[in-house]
């Protein structure tokens, strides 16, 4: 029987060893899809890069009643959503928040969002090490147009 477990707590220290450099999280292009009037839902999309190997946990933001975490993908030929509880950010790597893939969902907006409005978003990353930290962005709305069906039945 080999020591596997060894090995691979040798490997994991590594790997956070190297992930030690610090710097902030950056985040590029976020932006909101307009709404129409009496629309509930929107998505936000952004590019995340964290310094070190971080998560994103949670999304707060002051235009919805709830911000949640989502993950679209293809199965069985069907657009899915689901929500999940945070999406991994690897050290130094961009993570695109995009449409067909993850995105922030806005619930109960409580207005319309129009093309052009600055929608400010709030992104609680934490670290291995368990800190949190809190970056504040602004996120442009952009107008509809070309919308994947499966967002509007949310
Ligand atoms: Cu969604």
């Amino acid at each position: 029987m080999f020591h596997l477990k060894t090995v691979v707590a040798a490997t994991l220290a590594v790997l956070s060893f190297s992930a030690a450099a610090q710097s902030a999280v950056t985040v590029t292009d976020p932006w909101v899809r307009a709404t129409v009037p009496q629309q509930k839902a929107t998505g936000a999309f952004m590019q995340i890069t964290a310094p070190k190997a971080m998560r994103l946990v949670e999304v707060r933001a002051s235009v919805a009643g709830t911000a949640e975490i989502h993950e679209m993908s293809m199965a069985d030929n069907m657009m899915r959503m689901r929500q999940v509880k945070e999406i991994a950010l690897p050290a130094g790597k961009a993570v695109e928040l995009k449409p067909g893939g993850y995105h922030v969902m806005l619930l109960n907006l409580k207005g319309q969002v129009k093309a052009g409005d600055k929608i400010p978003l709030s992104l609680v990353v934490e670290g291995e090490d368990r800190h949190r930290e809190i970056i504040e962005v602004t996120a442009v709305a952009r107008p509809l147009g070309g919308a994947p069906a499966a967002h509007a039945g949310h």
